[in-house]
């Protein structure tokens, strides 16, 4: 099916064996799985934690879950492939098994492999998939893969994003992205872009994204969005990043009012009341 086609019917997300009706905004539940996340008593303890942590997301009403081994923050480290293996799969294994579509949140490709193997349904990527053999991993699978939009690396991106016309050159990139892996065998009904908040972006630029997110919504596949708890919002309150939530929900709201058809959240409970808010205004 090609991308035109799905925006006039209502899109069906083709996620592994899931089928996810994107008739209202659906809400993927964040793990991070890195040493700074869950207790430092020791990899079993985390794991496990990490585990309860994914149901509980479940029980608040999350659509999906996303697993993330490395974490992808201005500044933060890398993790080793080793690493990220053994953070990402025990957990996976476990929560694949509860009926619940589970991103991974991976650059590599071996990651990406291994994950889906495990019966990952989707492949979350803040690098589009540009590592070597990302795209064919995939396309050799039914996951859905998510497409994000960054300048520079975590390291570097934040030091001096520039653009002309951030609008246009994300959907640029997003749209080249999108075709490369149509090419490459992945229907566009396992598509989603990403504006990538915060990855390489002033508050400016974050907030045009956002007041423009329909435009990127054109591109013909479904956007998936995450504001959640990130620095612009504390650029904007003023709040450290466990004091975001208003923030996070307010962003959360308007990238739905704006066509956003998964919204990417630590706080669950609290999104799902708000989009059942927009929902009875019949709004979403
Ligand atoms: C892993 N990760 C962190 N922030 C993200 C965002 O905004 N979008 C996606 N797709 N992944 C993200």
């Amino acid at each position: 099916m090609s991308a035109e086609t799905m925006t006039k019917s209502a899109s069906i997300l083709h996620c592994g064996k899931y089928r996810l009706t994107l008739n209202r905004p659906l809400v993927m539940g964040i793990v991070n799985i890195t040493p700074d996340s869950f207790s430092d008593g020791g990899r079993f303890l985390a794991r496990d934690q990490a585990i309860a942590y994914a149901r509980k997301l479940v029980a608040d009403g999350a659509d999906l879950i996303d697993l993330g081994g490395e974490s992808t923050r201005p500044g933060a480290p890398p993790a080793s492939l080793d690493e990220e293996l053994a953070r990402v799969l025990p957990v996976l294994e476990a929560v694949v098994g509860d009926g619940v579509p589970v991103s991974v949140d991976t650059q590599k490709t071996e990651v990406m492999r291994a994950a889906i193997a495990a019966g990952a349904a989707m492949i979350n990527d803040v690098n589009a998939l540009q590592a070597g053999g990302a795209i064919e991993a995939c396309a050799a699978s039914d996951v859905a893969v998510c497409l994000m939009h960054k300048q520079g690396t975590p390291q570097t991106m934040q030091a001096a994003p520039r653009y002309d016309d951030v609008v246009a050159e994300v959907s640029d990139f997003l749209r080249v992205r999108a075709k490369a892996c149509e090419i490459a065998g992945i229907a566009a009904n396992r598509i989603l872009v990403d504006p990538g908040f915060g990855f390489g972006k002033t508050v400016e630029h974050n907030m045009t994204l956002l007041r423009q997110l329909e435009k990127l919504k054109a591109l013909g596949y479904p956007l998936l969005a995450g504001y959640s708890r990130k620095t612009s919002l504390g650029a904007i309150t003023g709040r450290p990043v466990d004091e975001r939530l208003a923030a996070s929900l307010a962003a959360a709201l308007i990238a739905a009012q704006n066509g956003a058809a998964i919204l990417r959240v630590h706080d669950v409970r609290e999104t799902v009341d708000v989009l059942k808010v927009l929902g009875a205004l019949g709004e979403c």
